[in-house]
């Protein structure tokens, strides 16, 4: 098999959605349990393996249509607090997902056993 791996970080609420997107439209995944680094947050990484460039572009589709960019608001470590001092800091706003996705050309594929 030429062709491409597909290996997608998205945020655990699309899960579902795309999960049901990819089965629906027949391609074949691995999903695996994984956290950010930053957030330290559960997120969700799936590898999709496709063998033509019609098929890249469809998984890229349902990945678009599936993962949702949201606004999630941070508390950062006040240097203030940890002293004693009164006011917290405000809240910092970052964007998280849709999804990033990573697109592999497969130089060599093999099934064993
Ligand atoms: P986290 O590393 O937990 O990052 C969650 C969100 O925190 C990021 O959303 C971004 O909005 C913010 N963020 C991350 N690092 C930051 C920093 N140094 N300073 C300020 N804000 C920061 P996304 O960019 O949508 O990333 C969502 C998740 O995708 C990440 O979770 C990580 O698991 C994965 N990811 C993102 N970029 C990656 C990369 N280049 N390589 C591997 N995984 C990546």
């Amino acid at each position: 098999m030429a062709g491409h791996l597909i290996v997608a970080i998205i945020q655990r609420r699309d899960l579902d959605e795309l999960r049901q997107g990819l089965t629906q439209a027949g391609f074949p995944f691995t999903h695996v349990a994984s956290y950010g680094g930053f957030l330290m947050e559960a997120n969700d990484t799936l590898f999709v393996a496709v063998d033509d460039d019609g098929k890249l572009e469809a998984v890229l589709g349902i990945i678009q249509k599936c993962c949702h960019s949201r606004t999630r608001y941070l508390s950062p470590i006040s240097p203030m607090l940890e002293t004693g001092g009164l006011f917290p800091p405000a809240p910092v706003e970052v964007q998280v997902g849709g999804a990033h996705v990573f697109i592999m050309p497969i130089e060599e594929y093999r099934r064993i056993g």
